[in-house]
């Protein structure tokens, strides 16, 4: 098997080239979860060798829709640096991107240390703020086709994120309607009840896992809670806009 240093290479050259990749699992059937997130440590670390800086974390499959369309029964993570940061209101390069795909999100900011086992009242305790949210996924490998381990290692598909105002979490964000935009069409609706019946669970399960990593969730960083909807392939021309009731709306348009 190829060292775990050459796949965090793969897959960071796949991202910052946008050239697809053939799964991992392909050619190491037995790539394990935790070789997964190393290669995965790895790859963030080439990019922070290239001077980009880490911002938070993003949650994966914290809807039981997509766990079931993969089939697991447990959350992922991944690395967000300042590098994957849009302008809300402006623009994304398609071209930057494989295939990306647009979901709409709540995102938290951190006010307070937090890791390890907590519950969600020492979860929200540690909230500065909550934003409405949208992540721009792009699975490197051919086809968007991947298994477990090969996503965990492709920094669990995050490509960018746009992030809109901060407010208190003072609202109660555990039902919020969501409207996923194009254009002016709705494509998709949800709720944000859909992150695990609860976004909060989601944070609470981003202080266990980045525990688990030797890592812990710090002051300034975001956290991106998970998919609400299904997710929308992006093309160019596109207007894409998400609408969180109560929290607000954030919006991006697509160029070549
Ligand atoms: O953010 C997500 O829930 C996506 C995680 C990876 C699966 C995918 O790329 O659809
Ligand atoms: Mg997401």
């Amino acid at each position: 098997m190829a060292g775990l240093t050459d796949l965090a290479a793969r897959v960071d050259d796949a991202a910052r080239y946008a050239k697809a990749i053939p799964q991992l699992t392909v050619g190491i059937p037995d790539l394990g979860i935790d070789d997964a997130y190393a290669i995965q440590a790895l790859s963030v670390r080439r990019r922070v060798d290239r001077g980009e800086r880490r911002i938070g974390v993003k949650m994966g499959l914290t809807s039981r829709a997509k766990m079931l369309q993969v089939g697991v029964d447990e959350v992922i993570w991944g690395r967000l640096t300042d590098a994957m940061l849009l302008e809300e209101g402006g623009s994304l390069s398609h071209g930057r991107y494989v295939h990306p795909r647009v979901e709409p999100e709540v995102a938290f900011l951190i006010g307070r240390p937090l890791a390890g086992t907590v519950t969600a009242l020492e979860a929200m305790a540690a909230v500065a703020g909550v934003a409405p949210a949208m992540e721009i996924i792009d699975s490197r490998y051919e086809a968007f086709r991947f298994a477990l381990p090969d996503v965990i290692a492709d920094n669990s598909s995050s490509s960018g994120l746009v992030i809109g105002s901060f407010v208190l979490p003072t609202i109660d964000i555990g039902n919020l309607g969501t409207v996923l935009s194009v254009n002016g069409a709705v494509r998709q609706i949800g709720s944000t009840a859909a992150l695990l019946g609860h976004p909060v669970r989601s944070l609470v399960a981003a202080a266990r896992m980045v525990a688990q990593g030797g890592e812990q969730l710090n002051p300034g960083d975001i956290v991106m809670a998970g998919g609400i909807t299904a997710a929308h392939p992006l093309a160019v021309g596109e207007y894409v806009r998400a609408d969180i009731e109560g929290l607000g709306r954030v919006a991006i348009s697509v160029r070549e």
